[in-house]
């Protein structure tokens, strides 16, 4: 038999620290916040908005997938940017975030670390991690041209039971303290907040993205979105923030798709 987990407190707002011009809002249940925002975009929403739930009732992952978190365990937002970079730096978002949010994780779980593209996961040294952050980022056209949602999914107080799959974990789990939602939450905002500008500088951003992916240098099974999959060695990040993968046939690059870290033999 398990235990239930204790009450869990609220997000407090009164304590949060935004970022300026950023908006918080705190609503109690949602489908996915992804979904809220991009609809409040189309509406007419200016950037800045940062929606939280307490309870994501049909939270999304990427290709149709879900994100799964039982209310107040976790941290789940979206923030709506509009970066002043040109298209070609947009692909760079999904992966600036990322790195933001392993940053503001870094100080709790030394071991956090990033799995291209942009997976935050504890690296426990056996090669593929324990998941414990997920992100979303969807572009959206309004009539005021096109925006990003980008949302977040950090898995913060969830018991292993709570945890929908085997290589999840969260904050809490790793560090075997409560954690205080709020302030996590104002250091993550901060920590994106302020990397927004190195958009503006991809090449310091893939060196930095580059030291802490520890996807380069492993084996991995490349999921393509057709379906297939090949196999090679993570080799690099291009100045998009593709995946540079080496094999016997030469190397191949992949700007969208699934990574699987191979087990070492
Ligand atoms: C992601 O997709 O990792 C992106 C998740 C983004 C969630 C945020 S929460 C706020 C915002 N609003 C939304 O509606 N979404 C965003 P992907 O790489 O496709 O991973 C999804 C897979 O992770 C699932 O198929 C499960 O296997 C697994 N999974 C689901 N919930 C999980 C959790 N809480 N922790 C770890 N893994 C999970």
């Amino acid at each position: 038999m398990t235990s239930s987990p204790a009450p869990r407190p609220p997000l407090d707002l009164d304590r949060l620290t935004a970022p300026a011009g950023w908006r918080v809002e705190v609503v109690e249940s949602t489908p996915s916040t992804n979904a809220a925002v991009a609809e409040r975009a189309r509406a007419g929403e200016e950037p800045g908005l940062v929606l939280v739930t307490e309870h994501q009732t049909a939270g999304r992952g990427r290709l149709d997938r879900s994100w799964e978190t039982p209310a107040r365990s976790s941290l789940t937002f979206s923030v709506l940017l509009r970066p002043d970079v040109p298209p070609a730096s947009w692909s760079w978002l999904p992966l600036l975030t990322g790195y933001a949010v392993q940053a503001a994780l870094a100080d709790r779980l030394p071991d956090v670390a990033l799995k291209w593209p942009n997976d935050v996961l504890v690296d426990d040294g056996s090669g593929t991690g324990r998941k414990v952050c997920g992100i979303l980022v969807e572009r959206v056209e309004t009539s005021a041209g096109p925006v990003a949602v980008v949302g977040v999914g950090i898995n913060v107080d969830q018991t292993l039971d709570e945890l929908p799959v085997a290589l999840a974990t969260s904050v809490s789990l790793e560090t075997g303290e409560p954690v205080e939602r709020t302030g996590l939450l104002s250091q993550v905002l901060g920590s994106l907040h302020g990397l927004q500008g190195v958009l503006d500088d991809v090449e310091s951003l893939r060196r930095a993205y580059a030291d802490v992916c520890v996807t380069l240098g492993r084996t991995v099974d490349v999921h393509l979105p057709g379906g297939d999959v090949r196999r090679g060695e993570a080799l690099d990040i291009d100045a998009s923030g593709a995946l540079v993968v080496g094999t016997d046939d030469g190397a191949f690059t992949v700007a969208a798709g699934d990574v699987v870290h191979v087990r070492p033999a």
